[in-house]
């Protein structure tokens, strides 16, 4: 096969790839796009390893009932799980089955996806893994700017920025080639990190390059409300903006005044003066004083809260008090994190919401999409339990029984994963498709074989909310199949109404119908036109005439509310759902590194990636490990009231001496998501992933770590970009 032009496996940038197929495996290089400049990161030049994985799933897996997985045949498989589910369904309701799935899935996966499970199974309970990544992104902009698009500009306007403000996002780790998006505010001195760590990202910051505010966990949103304080009280904020093109500003001022600098610094521990710097840094950066933009970006580090969703409408309402949303060059934005983090959460597979962006319950979104399936709209279910609750909720009374799982490895990745694991094994049915043995299919009941990135053809929707093909580059070895041809088998097992294609093109045809007219408008597109325009950003509604050019900035002529403004929502602090307190005296904070991918199913099966980082690790403050006796490369056990980890310390000023940090991509004992809290925000459901209280000690031996062994390092900057 010869070269085939792709975007890589992992992250939402979505680097340009370019495979070629060879006698020893795929080579992977970096191509020329808006977004990579032809860099890739680690991740992305060693991606084609887990094509190769040896344990690649090639056969489904039935639990026999000597309690181990055996192969078996894709009919002994498919079989079995339609009647199993047929069963439950019968004794126990449709809602008895139900269905968790990924923002790594393509758009015309996430789609089929939330039409099999409203369909075929006709569940409410479907929701997925991007609850706990950009829900609270998601409410806050629908609540203010009437649209969900995690950027809603080209990343590429962000380079022509003076100042931008980055709260709890770690882009030198997490999306390395995006640095250099930032490189017109580091000249400008106006890049301002925010982060309780410094991290690789708040160390692009040195040398004049900006500022980094290093808060106390959980705090940013009293950050926030100070920064608006000063833009209002020293008359910085847009006035002819905030008056012509938004709503609300009063109560929100109201509340801002009440949180002066100096009451900010109390909570937070950021010096009042260094918040004024940052609000006057803003503030002339801004198009209103003669700047040449700003931007507001927020990351997971602010979302994975208890109050994400008010700490991102804090951010949306400082940007609108600046002016900067709906100009070019200059707004806010959220980082979405997953390959297809902003796709996945557009085509149905949230708990309340339908193709298109439509809500579930609107009766006009229902009756378009039902038209489109072709069934009557009183039989589409009503709207389902968001993540954490559809997890609680399973195998308990009046619970789902029985939860197929596409593109999600919980018991890692999931808040409390021990009692998510508890869930998981008290169903009667668990059926995980993947492309690898991970740690949620490894427990499951039957476990389905599916082809993976390069083995097949869709399309991904980019951070950026551009569109973008991923191709098929080789053959997959014998045994997967796809998973439109799964929910096709299954459909006609259920003996499902409607059609069930299992070509990528034909399904993407028929969500750009589903989508047409609503907010995330699809219409005008297909896999022909992605083909010969590989820069089309939705909304792309379909036309009688010259096709829609596509819409890559937002709110350049309003905001697509009902009076065509966006909305000041007013937010106050309340806090972390757990507090730091004797018995509990740490702050946990929880991330990434650069080397693994999320769970890590994926990135634990590169050679290359193992040796440069093998296992979990805790970021210490020498002041903190002094307290307890710890050492550099000693174990430390972090115990919270859900649960306790252990891992080897890195002891490190880089960390507030309040605080530790710990990454999540490993499972078992080193599986820091033990200890998480499960408390969620009441608007996202997002869980508090990011803070919780625990106590530190000393681990007495290293039986109760059995993880690789770590150097004690500092975190260096670590933006490994390969040249195309
Ligand atoms: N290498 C790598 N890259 C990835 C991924 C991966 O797993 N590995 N996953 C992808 C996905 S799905 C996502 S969602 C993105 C996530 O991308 P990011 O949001 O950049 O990643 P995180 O490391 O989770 O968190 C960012 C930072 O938040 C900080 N933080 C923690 N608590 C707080 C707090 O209370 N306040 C503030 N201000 N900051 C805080 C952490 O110290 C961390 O440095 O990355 C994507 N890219
Ligand atoms: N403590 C803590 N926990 C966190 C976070 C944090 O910051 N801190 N971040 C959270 C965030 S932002 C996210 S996004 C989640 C992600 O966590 P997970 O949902 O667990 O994400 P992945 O590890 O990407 O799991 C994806 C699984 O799908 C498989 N897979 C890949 N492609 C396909 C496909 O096409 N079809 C199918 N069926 N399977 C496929 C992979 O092999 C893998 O097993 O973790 C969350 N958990
Ligand atoms: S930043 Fe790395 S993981 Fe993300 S898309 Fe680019 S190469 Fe892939
Ligand atoms: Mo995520």
């Amino acid at each position: 096969m010869s070269t085939v032009s792709t975007h890589c496996p992992y992250c939402a940038l979505q680097c340009a790839q370019a495979l070629t197929p060879g006698p020893t495996g795929v080579e992977v290089t970096g191509r020329q796009f808006p977004t990579n400049r032809g860099g890739l990161c680690q991740k992305g030049w060693t991606s084609a390893s887990v094509l190769r994985a040896p344990d690649r799933l090639t056969a489904p897996l039935v639990r026999g009932v000597d309690g181990e997985l055996a192969e078996t045949t894709w009919e002994v498989a498919l079989d079995l799980v339609a009647e199993r589910l047929r069963a439950m369904r019968a004794e126990h309701g449709a809602d008895a089955v139900a269905v968790f799935g990924g923002g790594g899935l393509t758009n015309e996966k996430a789609y089929q996806l939330g039409k099999f499970a409203r369909v075929a199974l006709g569940t409410a309970n479907i929701d997925y893994n991007g609850r706990f990544c950009m829900s609270s992104a998601a409410a806050a902009a629908n609540r203010s700017l009437g649209i969900d698009r995690g950027l809603p500009f080209p990343l590429t306007d962000v380079g022509g920025a003076q100042a931008v403000l980055l709260l709890g996002s770690n882009l030198a780790e997490t999306m390395p080639p995006a640095v250099a998006h930032l490189a017109g505010a580091r000249a400008a001195g106006g890049l301002v990190v925010v982060d309780p760590r410094v991290s690789a990202t708040a160390s692009l910051t040195d040398d004049g390059q900006g500022l980094h505010l290093q808060p106390v966990p959980g705090t940013d949103l009293c950050v926030l409300l100070g920064l608006l304080h000063v833009v209002l009280a020293e008359g910085l904020d847009d006035t002819a903006y905030v008056s012509e093109r938004t709503t609300g500003v009063d109560d929100t001022r109201r509340l801002a005044a009440t949180w002066w600098p100096e009451r900010v610094e109390q909570v937070s521990g950021v010096p009042a003066a260094l918040l004024r710097e940052t609000a006057r840094l803003l503030a002339a950066a801004s198009p209103a004083r003669g700047g040449s933009g700003a931007y507001v970006l927020t990351g997971r580090g602010v979302e994975q809260s208890s109050q994400g969703t008010a700490t991102v409408n804090a951010a949306i309402n400082l940007a609108l008090a600046l002016g900067l949303p709906g100009r070019v060059g200059s707004g806010w934005g959220a980082v979405t994190g997953q390959g297809n983090g902003q796709g996945g959460r557009e085509h149905g597979q949230k708990s309340d919401q339908l193709p298109g962006y439509r809500m579930v319950d609107d009766p006009g979104a229902r009756a378009h999409v039902a038209g489109v399936w072709g069934v009557d709209p009183a039989t589409l279910p009503g709207k389902g339990r968001p993540a954490v609750e559809l997890l609680d909720s399973l195998g308990r009374e009046g619970g789902p029984r029985a939860l197929l799982v596409h593109g999600a490895n919980l018991r890692v990745s999931a808040p409390n994963a021990r009692h998510v694991a508890a869930r998981l094994d008290a169903l009667d049915l668990l059926v995980v498709c993947d492309v690898v043995p991970s740690e949620t299919a490894l427990r499951a009941d039957v476990v389905l074989p599916v082809l993976q990135w390069a083995e097949e053809e869709g399309t991904m929707t980019s951070l950026e909310g551009r569109v973008l093909r991923r191709r098929k580059a080789i053959d997959p070895p014998p045994g997967p199949r796809s998973e439109l041809e799964v929910w096709r088998e299954l459909a006609a097992r259920l003996e499902a109404p409607g059609t069930w294609d299992t070509d990528a093109a034909l399904v993407f045809d028929e969500l750009a119908r589903a989508s047409a007219g609503g907010r995330a408008d699809y219409g005008g597109l297909s896999h022909a036109r992605l083909d010969a325009e590989p820069d089309l950003f939705w909304p792309c509604p379909a036309t009688d005439g010259t096709p829609h050019p596509g819409t890559p900035r937002l709110f350049l002529d309003g905001f697509p509310t009902p009076d065509g403004r966006a909305r000041f929502v007013p937010v106050d602090d309340r806090g972390p759902a757990e507090d730091v307190r004797a018995g509990a005296p740490a702050h946990l904070v929880t991330g990434r590194v650069l080397q693994h991918y999320q769970s890590g199913a994926q990135t634990r099966r590169v050679d290359e990636l193992v040796a440069a980082s093998p296992g979990a690790f805790v970021e210490i403050h020498p002041r903190l490990a002094d307290l307890h006796g710890i050492g550099a490369g000693d174990l430390v056990r972090l115990t919270s009231v859900r649960g306790s980890v252990a891992a080897p310390a890195r002891v490190t000023d880089r960390v507030r001496p309040d605080t530790v940090f710990m990454p999540f991509h490993w499972p078992g004992e080193e599986s820091v998501n033990a200890v998480t809290n499960d408390a969620t925000d009441p608007v996202s459901g997002m869980p508090e992933f990011k803070v919780c209280a625990v106590t530190v000690s000393r681990a007495e031996a290293r039986r109760d770590c059995p993880g690789a062994p770590v150097p004690t390092v500092n975190v260096t900057v670590t933006t490994a970009e390969v040249p195309a």
